[in-house]
């Protein structure tokens, strides 16, 4: 067993234990980690392959920390999935659709406000709005009901549209991509979120999303949203036919687009659900890789600032566990989520304010109730201000 005394500079959180591992690979790691240098390629798949898990974690809710502190952020958001239908059939999809086949849906509009409204009483400050890649709605669909959104509910933050989408809209409508985020941004748009990212290496994305952009088509959508002032997140999807390199690829791929423009809010790793997708073979993923991909994504994104553990995918109680393994971040009340439903998922479609502020609590963080741009939102009985 190695030990490494942790730099004095720690104020603000209690004195914790020095670093202990019984993996000497770690320990060049830990000395980076420390200097708050930035890790290798290598490093990454080191840490993958590390089964000394406490060790890594601890090195990740160091870094956690020394941005943090003891905050833990949530939001109060509803999700919209204006249609299931969707041209690109990816083998890790439960949601999507064929256009007239069973259980095929298309929000009229009118349909989508009124779900926006419905739900708890609690006032949402985001509505995330993601959908299929439908072969027959224009783009002026999408942009009616975001202004139509933002005629009704002028407070909420809309997060829309995920690079996959953004790249299929301009494509149908014959307009660049920087022109469509234009469109998007005066229809509404505030932001986007992070989806279609999977995993950017050819050869797994030939076999789970063949129908969709490729890694570097993400990677320069996202680019463009930031060079359009729209901040956007990334995910990353695990547990089906990727490894590690892929995984570190990934990471290291969103790095070097963060370094470039610093859009990038939050990284949100995604545990794969199997059932009903043309993948239900594969097993699910389990507890100690959920806490990995959070650990290692926390290590190796030095310049992300939120590392968000998606409460819906990885359980309440994963998600609970990752604020002391890198997390900062466990997403919101969420209302009505779809896409991990269908493809099976457990989790309640949606949790009320109290319940994410207790799971916070209870891990001993400090609940902070944000926006969708980590700006403190304070409430009175009926009403929410952001502080901005
Ligand atoms: O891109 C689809 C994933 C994503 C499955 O930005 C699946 O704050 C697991 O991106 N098993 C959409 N995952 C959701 C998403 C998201 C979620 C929460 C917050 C944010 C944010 C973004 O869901 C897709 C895909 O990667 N997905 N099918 C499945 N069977």
């Amino acid at each position: 067993m190695t030990v490494r005394e942790f730099p004095t500079e720690r104020k603000s959180l209690p004195a914790r234990h020095p670093f202990q591992t019984d993996d000497p690979r770690l320990l060049p790691i830990a000395d980076k980690v420390m200097a708050e240098e930035r890790l290798s390629f290598e490093d990454g798949v080191t840490l993958y392959g590390s089964g000394d898990i406490l060790a890594v974690g601890w090195l990740a809710n160091l870094v956690r920390e020394r941005l943090h502190g003891n905050v833990a952020y949530f939001n109060v958001n509803r999700h919209i999935n204006p249609t299931n239908v969707c041209v690109a059939a990816c083998r890790l999809c439960a949601f999507g659709r064929k256009k007239d086949t069973a259980g095929a849906y298309t929000m009229a509009l009118e349909q989508a406000w009124e779900t926006a409204a419905s739900g708890y009483s609690e006032a949402v400050t985001e509505f995330h709005i993601v959908g299929g890649l439908h072969p027959d709605l224009p783009l002026q669909y999408f942009l009616d009901l975001v202004s139509g959104l933002k005629q009704r509910f002028p407070l909420v933050h809309i997060k829309a549209f995920t690079m996959v989408e953004v790249a299929f809209f301009a494509r149908r409508a014959k307009l660049t991509i920087a022109e469509t985020l234009q469109r998007m941004k005066a229809a509404g748009v505030d932001s986007c979120p992070g989806g279609g990212a999977e995993i950017f290496a050819d050869r797994v994305r030939h076999i789970i999303c063949d129908h969709k952009i490729d890694g570097d088509e993400w990677l320069d959508t996202a680019r463009l949203a930031h060079q359009a002032g729209l901040k956007s997140n990334a995910t990353m999807l695990y547990g089906h036919i990727e490894n590690d390199e892929d995984r570190v690829d990934h990471l290291v791929r969103l790095r070097a687009l963060q370094d470039e423009t610093g859009g990038f809010q939050t990284f949100i790793p995604l545990a794969f659900h199997p059932d009903n997708t043309a993948l239900d073979h594969l097993p699910k993923s389990t507890g100690l890789t959920d806490i990995r991909q959070i650990a290692v994504g926390r290590l190796m994104l030095d310049n992300f600032p939120h590392i968000k553990s998606y409460w819906q995918m990885v359980s309440p109680k994963i998600a609970q566990i990752s604020l002391r393994f890198g997390a900062d971040d466990i997403d919101g009340t969420v209302v009505e989520e779809k896409i991990y439903h269908d493809a099976g998922a457990t989790t309640p479609q949606g949790m009320r304010r109290q319940d994410l502020v207790r799971l916070i609590t209870e891990a001993g963080r400090e609940p902070f109730e944000r926006d969708t741009l980590y700006r403190a939102v304070t409430r009175t009985e009926e009403a929410f201000t952001v502080a901005v």
